[in-house]
């Protein structure tokens, strides 16, 4: 497998990708039914989501059964033919592995509740404190984060759904089943693993309220996380394998460690403070238009704070939890072509391993639902009545839900003009956006100018210029606050970057001459002389 700091990954939302026998839901065999597709893109690896047995409150990230798969998305044998003919194009499987918690469907957490001992130490179990939940933690998903069991008169944690019951991970019994999983699927041939917001998986010695937060204080980078990560990859031997960890709410210090090739953890990690420019006051569930000079900053902490530190980033823009990036930090409408292939570009040209989510590479825009019945996910449903509790009207609440919902990432993806956007011959589980007649895989691979070729571009380069892999980067001023800019350097060659934030003409502080330089790409015809200014949302990359 190829080296993973010239690899790309492309990340697979199983339910959402392809349907093979037009029940409207993604499976594993309309995966493989695409692999040639993804053959041609180029990419190295696909990080595909959960597809374990799991009653689905989460989609997926409640698992009930790491050994056996969902009928919903196919068979064993599905899962086998998968991982052999990835493997025949050279393509690399990571798994999707929800280690913080499990379903209450679980067997474990069955056998919890009838008061076995044993299992009930699988997770936290509390006393409940004056007759109140142990702590006031807030869950991720809304409301306390402790749900109360009668017949055991104890609370347990879930920082997520009241199905996604947490792991006591103190427990050694717990890790040896996790890592049994691990070795089960590498035995199997998975060449690589993600880990489901593995920096929270540490709990505190002592639960106490929070009177700061929401709680986050005490378990998120927790007090044995580094220890728990070395174990879990040293035990089950996949430190040569392609890991990512999700890190929620996670510092720069601790991700320095997580993915610093001494400390033998993990490849790469993601972090989401670069999508959060647009909260307000760091809340989700409340507008704000994006904040590019904080995001330029946050591209220089992280970008240079991990590279000084001999740590390796994932980058990327769009997953499954998040809004469509040209719709939240482009323009969909006009500027749908150049403000998506600008935002390609920001990232693809950057130090680190490149994330592509299914259907950014098209240009897929957010849902363009009207109505709260059309919304599915758990957390925009439970943040909608919240979001009313608290007085906001229902047009209100809506316009948030519109802007934030993680169903904006979860539409089915768009491969033919078709009714049912080539997804589905049946009824899609959820709706596919009106434009999916010009935004899809059919009519974009017949563009030569489309999004999708762009991507393509993208992805050949990193393996061709070895400066986007292995360069050095620094954060450069272009001299205004709607371009974030910045330099590749390796072996005296040097890469700069340019990208226009803005839906106009933004003049550049230093105008830069392409004589005798190579324009490696650009979302514009190519300029010629010296630029003293960029197009809307223009992206130009050239190496001298
Ligand atoms: O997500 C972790 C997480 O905290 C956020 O992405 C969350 O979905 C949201 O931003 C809260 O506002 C991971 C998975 O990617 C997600 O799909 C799961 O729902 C979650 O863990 C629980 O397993
Ligand atoms: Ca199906």
């Amino acid at each position: 497998m190829s080296d993973f700091r010239n690899s790309t990954v492309y990340q697979i939302y199983v339910k959402s990708f392809c349907d093979s026998n037009g029940d409207g839901i993604g499976d594993i065999n309309g995966i493989r039914s695409k692999l040639d597709y993804l053959k041609s893109l180029g990419v190295d690896y696909l990080w595909i989501t959960p597809f374990f047995k799991s009653p689905m409150n989460d989609n997926g990230y409640d698992v009930a059964d790491y050994y056996a798969i969902n009928p919903m998305f196919g068979t064993m044998e599905d899962v086998d033919a998968l991982i052999v003919e990835a493997r025949e194009r050279g393509i690399g499987l990571m798994f999707d592995m929800v280690f913080n918690h499990t379903s209450t469907d679980h067997e474990w957490f069955r056998k919890a509740l009838t008061g076995d001992p044993e299992y009930m130490d699988y997770y936290i179990f509390k006393d409940p404190v004056d007759g109140h939940a142990p702590t006031n933690w807030v869950s991720k998903f809304g409301g306390n984060a402790w749900e109360y069991v009668p017949s055991l008169g104890k609370y347990y944690l879930h920082l997520f759904d009241v199905s996604q019951a947490d792991l006591n991970w103190e427990n050694p019994k717990v890790r040896e089943e996790l890592k049994n999983v691990i070795r089960f699927w590498k035995k199997k041939g998975v060449d690589g693993f993600r880990y489901d917001v593995v920096n929270l998986i540490s709990k505190p010695a002592v639960f106490e309220d929070d009177f700061e937060g929401d709680g986050r204080r005490f378990y998120t980078d927790g007090r044995h996380i580094h220890s728990f990560l070395k174990e879990l990859v040293g035990d089950t031997g996949i430190a040569g394998c392609m890991t990512v960890g999700e890190m929620s709410s996670t510092s720069l210090d601790n991700c320095t460690r997580y993915a610093n090739p001494a400390e033998k953890e993990l490849k790469m990690v993601f972090s989401f403070h670069h999508l959060k420019v647009d909260y307000l006051n760091g809340q989700k569930w409340a507008l704000k238009a994006p904040d590019f000079g904080e995001l330029r900053e946050l591209f220089r902490k992280w970008q240079e704070g991990m590279q000084d530190a001999g740590a390796w980033n994932a980058v990327f823009w769009c997953n499954h939890d998040q809004p469509r990036a040209v719709s939240r930090f482009g323009d969909d409408k006009k500027y749908w072509k150049e403000s998506a292939k600008m935002l390609a570009m920001m990232i693809h040209m950057m130090r680190g391993t490149p994330y592509i989510y299914e259907g950014e590479e098209l240009g897929m825009t957010n849902a363009d639902y009207t109505d709260i019945s059309q919304y599915q996910d758990v957390e925009s449903t439970n943040y909608y009545q919240i979001l009313l509790d608290e007085g906001k009207s229902p047009e209100e609440a809506l316009e948030i839900i519109a802007a934030r919902s993680r169903d904006n990432g979860r539409t089915p993806m768009q491969w033919t003009p078709e009714e049912g956007a080539g997804f589905t011959t049946g009824t899609p589980w959820l709706g596919i956006p009106a434009n999916h007649t010009y935004i899809n895989v059919e009519s974009e691979e017949k563009d030569p100018d489309s999004i999708l070729a762009f991507y393509k571009k993208l992805v050949a380069l990193r393996k061709e210029y070895e400066i986007i892999a292995d360069g050095t980067i620094k954060i450069t001023d272009a001299g205004s606050e709607d371009i974030i800019s910045y330099e590749r350097e390796l072996d005296g060659a040097k890469l700069s970057v340019f990208c226009n934030l803005k839906g106009q003409e933004t003049p550049l502080g230093e105008a830069f001459c392409l004589e005798g330089k190579k324009v490696l790409a650009c979302n514009y015809p190519d300029s010629e002389g010296c630029v003293k200014a960029l197009r809307p949302f223009e992206a130009v990359a050239v190496l001298a």
